[in-house]
């Protein structure tokens, strides 16, 4: 995906502060975060939206969960609680039309969400 950002970090082409990468995963903070730890989670692979991803590869999107959740107990995030959030199209605010899980955390969150 040439115009894609999120595919434009996974190939080092723009930077990122990087916390995890493996070979299908890749985190990085967030370039505008919403609290003191907000970290994008991605598969390398590109998939628009999680629909998208279960569809193409079900597996895949299990397994960015599983490095979700470690990089949640690396950054701290297991014991103080923590949001994993997936914004889904227009009405989910999804502005990068490449799947990622928002993980944010060290702040107390409201909700409802706005
Ligand atoms: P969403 O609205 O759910 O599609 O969130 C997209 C997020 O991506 C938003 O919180 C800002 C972040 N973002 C956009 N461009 C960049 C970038 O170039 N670098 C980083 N680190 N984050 C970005």
């Amino acid at each position: 995906m040439q115009e894609c950002i999120f595919c434009k970090i996974v190939n080092k082409e723009i930077p990122a502060d990087v916390v995890y990468e493996d070979e299908e995963v890749l985190a990085f903070r967030d370039i505008n975060p919403q609290a003191p730890v907000h970290v994008l989670v991605i598969s390398k692979a590109h998939h628009s939206d999680l629909a998208a991803a279960v569809r193409a590869d079900a597996g895949l999107v299990a397994r960015t969960l599983a490095a979700l959740t470690g990089i949640a107990k690396d950054l701290g995030l297991e014991e103080t609680g923590h949001r994993v959030v997936v914004n889904t199209g227009e009405d989910g605010y999804q502005t990068v039309q490449h799947l990622h899980f928002h993980l944010l955390g060290k702040r107390r969150l409201a909700w409802p969400p706005g």
